[in-house]
């Protein structure tokens, strides 16, 4: 059993030691086992690591502090609920909003004892913590864009059923985080929590959901356990395509770990998206492989079983067949910005935000721009899965209004930008995340005003390219489904990927290991130059690297480590 198992059984329904670790004011950190337990109430214990060697030369302890993962459900919430996120974040927090890649809130920086508060205040403005990490469903997701079609109230529903129906149901965390002193010691007299869905021990690992209406995948569907394409007749949801078994996490040098893109399972109706959502959580719950957790996913489930395996399990689960999966398709999976109206006449802002890093300076107060707008906007605050953020349902004789604020505080959909900017994301990385081995969200933007050069030079200014990169190879960013990707090995240190679809529908290859930062710009250079002369008309970035012979395609996860035309990296 992994160490990871143990502490889950051990710890009474998430509960650990979390009460006494909080407690304790000697450390500003919790125990060693809480640490894997906070992660269930979407805490994470992290230490500065730009300051790390420099402490421990002086005998003092890491500078600890949490990241707090907010769950959004698809990504909506409300102005009163920004306008907490906004004061949480400079009371509590480092001052910045981080937005997710899989349209939740972060904040970093909180120190021990303001945890309990922050908690607590977050769950006052209706949001919460709970399974934003930890071995369970993390949070939902659904395309943000209710401009993109009529249906998409129906998708943001079945996002947050089958978010509700796969919460947690421990007391824990409402006994740890909500209830004063007085609570926690009454709590121990009460019923034994019961957890119908996932038992004492929880998932084998990370969960993963999400919703998705063609023609858009910015959610990036086939990354994820588990996803709903909307499958639309005459303006109505007919029902649902069930996809199954995708992830990006990998370690380098160990080709038993692979990104995987999702399978189809079949096609079900709107009734029966919930119970098979749970069918799929309980074959993972019972199969999933407990021993190893760098095998633990899902989709290595499914690598190890098979799909057909897999679909009579979840179908003796359900008690009937899936139908047959309907025809979809996907064009991109990035997000549209600016203005957009609906169907209603109402306005939608497709707002750029880089690496989804929101924070005030003086050439540009962002978050401060945007709690003048929370203060007169009707409507919805909606992150997307690309880092980006949509002001939503905005009413024709408010949308001057907005627009005013928006050119007031210099926000805007990015139109000023190189489409590759644009296109882009990154990880968090460096200082906070324990496992970057790379700079990610501090250095892209940098890597990317070198590269437009290029893309000017090239013609390709307004070019849709997808660019990602992250810290290591986990794949937060998903950089494996970006046109270019890159992937920290070390400091300063990259492995690039290339040949991804642009729908999110093709994973990338190896193209050249252990890139050096300096050399980036004049490797990428000949590429993006033979793309802009030697393309073929509607050809995008990731399928001409193939069709030029830059690198094979991945066809499955299975065979992301194969057929990669080794090339020296060139030192600069
Ligand atoms: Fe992630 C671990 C940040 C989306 C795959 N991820 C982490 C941790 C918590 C590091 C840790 O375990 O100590 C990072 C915290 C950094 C920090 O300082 O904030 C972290 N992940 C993020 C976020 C904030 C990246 C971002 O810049 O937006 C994203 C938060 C999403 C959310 O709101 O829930 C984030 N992580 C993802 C995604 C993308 C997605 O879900 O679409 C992936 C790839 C998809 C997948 O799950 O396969 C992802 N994160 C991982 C993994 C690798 C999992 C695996 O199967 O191997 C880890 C490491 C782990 O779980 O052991 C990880
Ligand atoms: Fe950290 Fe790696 Fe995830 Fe980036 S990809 S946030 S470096 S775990």
């Amino acid at each position: 059993m992994a160490g990871n198992e143990s502490i889950k059984t051990a710890s009474n329904y998430l509960r650990g030691t979390l009460i006494e670790s909080l407690a304790n004011g000697i450390t500003g950190s919790v125990t060693k086992d809480d640490t894997q337990l906070t992660k269930f109430h979407g805490i994470y214990q992290q230490d500065d690591r730009d300051i790390r060697a420099e402490r421990r030369k002086k005998k003092l302890e890491p500078a600890y502090s949490f990241m707090i993962r907010v769950r959004v459900p698809g990504g909506v919430s409300t102005p009163q609920q920004w306008l907490e996120m906004d004061r949480i974040a400079h009371e509590h927090a480092n001052g910045t909003i981080k937005l997710t890649t899989r349209q939740a809130f972060q904040f970093h920086g909180v120190i021990k004892s303001n945890l309990k508060r922050t908690i607590r205040e977050i769950n006052d403005s209706l949001l919460d913590t709970i399974a934003a990490c930890g071995d369970v469903n993390r949070n939902v997701m659904c395309n943000p864009n209710p401009f993109q079609s009529r249906v998409h109230a129906g998708a943001q529903k079945l996002a947050q059923q089958i978010s509700d129906h796969l919460t947690p149901r421990t007391s824990a965390y409402h006994e740890i985080w909500l209830t004063d002193d007085e609570g926690e010691k009454h709590k121990v007299t009460k019923e034994p929590d019961v957890e119908p869905i996932y038992g004492p021990t929880y998932l084998p690992r990370k969960f993963k959901v999400v919703v998705a209406v063609p023609p858009s995948n910015d959610v990036d569907i086939f990354a994820n356990c588990l996803g709903y394409i909307a499958i639309v007749e005459d303006d109505e949801i007919i029902g649902w395509n069930v996809t199954v078994g995708g992830g990006m996490g990998m370690t380098h040098g160990d080709t038993q770990t692979f990104p995987r893109l999702a399978d189809i399972l079949g096609f079900c109706t709107p009734e029966q998206a919930v119970e098979v959502a749970e069918a799929v959580v309980r074959v993972q719950k019972e199969y999933g492989n407990r021993l190893n957790r760098k095998n633990a996913r899902l989709k290595y489930t499914i690598e190890n079983f098979g799909i057909e395996w897999f679909r009579n399990a979840v179908e003796q689960r359900i008690g009937y067949p899936l139908q047959p999966a309907r025809p979809y398709k996907f064009e991109h999976n990035g997000d549209r910005f600016g203005w957009s109206q609906d169907h209603l006449g109402n306005w939608h802002y497709g707002l750029f935000v880089e690496n989804g890093r929101l924070y005030d300076t003086e050439e540009n107060p962002a978050l401060t721009g945007l709690r003048e707008i929370a203060k007169v906007h009707e409507g919805d605050f909606r992150l997307s899965a690309n880092q980006n953020l949509v002001l939503s349902r905005i009413r024709p004789e408010k949308k001057d209004e907005i627009q005013a604020l928006l050119d007031e505080y210099g926000l805007d959909g990015g139109q000023h930008r190189t489409a590759l900017r644009r296109n882009s994301m990154a990880c968090v990385a460096l200082p906070t995340c324990g496992l970057s081995l790379a700079e990610s969200e501090r250095y892209l933007p940098k890597l990317i005003s070198d590269l437009d050069d290029v893309v000017e030079e090239a013609g390709l200014r307004d070019d849709d390219i997808v660019i990602r990169m992250t810290g290591c190879p986990n794949g937060c960013g998903r950089p494996y489904l970006g046109e270019i990707g890159f992937v920290g090995t070390g400091p300063n240190t990259y492995n690039l990927y290339l040949g991804a679809g642009f729908a999110g529908e093709r994973l990338s290859k190896l193209y050249q290991r252990d890139v050096k930062d300096r050399e980036i710009v004049s490797t990428l250079r000949p590429i993006l130059l033979d793309y802009a002369q030697n393309r073929q008309a509607g050809e995008h970035f990731g399928d001409f690297t193939i069709r030029a012979g830059y690198v094979h395609a991945t066809t499955a996860g299975n065979n992301f480590h194969e057929n990669i035309i080794e090339r020296e990296a060139v030192l600069a």
